[in-house]
């Protein structure tokens, strides 16, 4: 995929700040660490676009970049740290239930695992808390580079074992230091983009 342009729109702390139009979008998701920043912006090919390495438990936001002015990534705040209070984490947790239960013109989850290590907890949560929204999930298996090769496929079972993974689920072993896995993200990201599949929206979960 070439990129003609890639910008920060905005950063969302409220629902009401959620840009509108009609522009497909991908959210991507991940414990804090994971390579999240490092992924968007080797798959942008920009460098400092995405912070890398920020400090978790500041400012929670949905960042909202538009790219090419055709579609949306939204960077979601990583999850699986306990830095901020619980009114904080609760205040937080209504703004990302609406997102990721009401938001129409999302078509898809790039999930991300680091690929040294099992799923923990928190991923697997995460996880089933996607296919609860009947959300297409795409995982990436970030820093293949500190995973010997001869290992590769061992990890990737792993994964797919520890969080009972669909069948239509891909994992993709992705690393920002080599771009290894880049071109084939790119176009599991284009084919949830631009799919034509729809999900029920669902209204509250009841809590
Ligand atoms: N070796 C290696 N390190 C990576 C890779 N991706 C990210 N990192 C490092 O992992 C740390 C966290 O990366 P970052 O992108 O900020 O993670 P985020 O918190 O998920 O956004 C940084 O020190 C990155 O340089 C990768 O593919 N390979
Ligand atoms: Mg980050």
């Amino acid at each position: 995929m070439k990129i003609a342009n890639a910008e920060l729109i905005i950063s969302a702390a409220k629902e009401h700040q959620f840009p509108g139009g009609v522009f497909p979008e991908l959210a991507l998701s991940g414990r804090s660490n994971v390579g999240k920043s490092s992924f968007i912006n080797t798959v942008l090919s920009r460098k400092g676009l995405a912070r890398t390495s920020q400090r978790p438990g500041k400012t929670q936001t949905l960042n909202f970049y538009f790219i090419n002015d055709r579609f949306h990534f939204v960077d979601v705040p990583g999850y699986g740290y306990a830095k901020v209070s619980k009114k904080e984490r609760e205040a937080w947790g209504r703004v990302m239930e609406a997102y990721f239960q009401k938001r129409e013109q999302l078509k898809g989850v790039v999930q991300l695992i680091d690929a040294r290590h099992k799923p923990t907890e928190d991923d697997v949560m995460m996880y089933d808390w996607l296919k609860f929204h009947q959300l297409p999930v795409l995982i990436i298996a970030t820093k293949a580079d500190k995973v010997p090769k001869g290992k590769w496929s061992k990890h990737i079972q792993q994964i797919k074992d520890v969080l009972q993974a669909e069948d239509e689920d891909t994992v993709i072993l992705f690393s920002s230091e080599t771009a290894y896995g880049k071109d084939r993200a790119w176009k599991e990201m284009t084919k949830l983009l631009y799919s034509k599949e729809t999900r029920e929206i669902k209204q509250d979960s009841g809590e």
